[in-house]
């Protein structure tokens, strides 16, 4: 199937992974290369430093492409995301596929629309994915612009990326090879349990209370329905957090927005140097 109205995720008669290898292919075809080897997904605050993994590569080598243009991907919802993906080659021989935006399951554009990218890049070859993302901290000692790598996630949404009875196992959902390498490349890491809530509100303090009850350390609106797709699909994950604020409650002053701004623009040098040395890796 390769007509238009075929590809369309939202109609349940349509397979995910036939959308996915359509996308795939238009990729292929606009980069020139046949495979991709890691992907990357950009969440707020990350843009920066993706740049700077750009800016390691061959400019002319490089290509841009409009999510519009590509089966099963809607353009930006957020500002300050951008619609567009980019093929990256590396100087290893290795291609990196970079999102620059991803789907929020609040958008309720339907999960699979949320993990298409997953499911796009896997179709593409990749068997290793990077998600990044911007959320709250609650660990005081984490400063707007830290860095935190995921070890473990809890879902509140009660939605999963998974149709029908497929079970799939999650005791090591981010692969703990690749935190070892992250930690490897800059020791200063800390671990933390990644709690995504639906939003698009932020937390209340009492939530955000209960987030630390259960285990949690950082709370935002992404990452573990991605995460538990691109298991599904037997790609190695690697997840990092951008602590951008102090979750609701956490803070004894009012959150300065301008503080925060300033903490990621900060952070940029070291999570593009972070993740343009992580790539280079794996
Ligand atoms: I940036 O405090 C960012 N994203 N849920 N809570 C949630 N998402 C976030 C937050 C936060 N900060």
């Amino acid at each position: 199937m390769t007509d238009a109205a075929s590809l369309d995720l939202s109609d349940h008669s349509t397979d995910p992974r036939e959308v996915a290898a359509a996308a795939a292919a238009v990729i292929a075809e606009r980069s020139g290369a046949e495979q991709h080897d890691i992907a990357l997904v950009l969440g707020s605050g990350w843009k920066p430093a993706a740049d700077i993994l750009a800016g390691l590569a061959d400019a002319d080598a490089i290509t841009e492409i409009d999510n519009t243009d590509v089966p099963g991907f809607a353009a930006a919802a957020v500002e300050g995301h951008s619609g567009t993906m980019r093929s990256i080659p590396l100087s290893n021989g290795k291609r990196v596929l970079v999102y620059g935006t991803r789907t929020h399951f609040y958008e309720d554009r339907g999960i699979r629309a949320v993990v298409h990218a997953i499911r796009t890049a896997a179709a593409a070859g990749c068997r290793t994915i990077v998600l990044t993302n911007g959320c709250g901290g609650l660990r005081p000692e984490w400063a707007p612009g830290t860095p935190v790598l995921i070890k473990d996630h809890i879902n509140l949404t009660a939605a999963s990326p998974l149709e029908g009875a497929t079970f799939v196992d999650l005791t090591d959902v981010y692969t703990p090879a690749l935190r070892d390498l992250a930690r490897e490349i800059d020791p200063s890491l800390e671990e933390g349990v990644y709690v995504q809530f639906r939003g698009p509100h932020y937390e209340t303090p009492a939530e955000v209370q209960m987030a630390k009850v259960i285990g949690g350390d950082l709370v935002g609106m992404s990452t573990t329905l991605e995460a538990i797709a691109a298991r599904e699909a037997g790609m190695d994950v690697l997840g990092i957090s951008l602590v951008t604020n102090p979750a609701a409650g956490i803070s004894p002053t009012p959150l300065d927005h301008q503080e925060v701004i300033e903490a990621g623009q900060a952070a940029a040098q070291r999570c593009g140097e972070l993740l343009a040395r992580i790539v280079e890796r794996l």
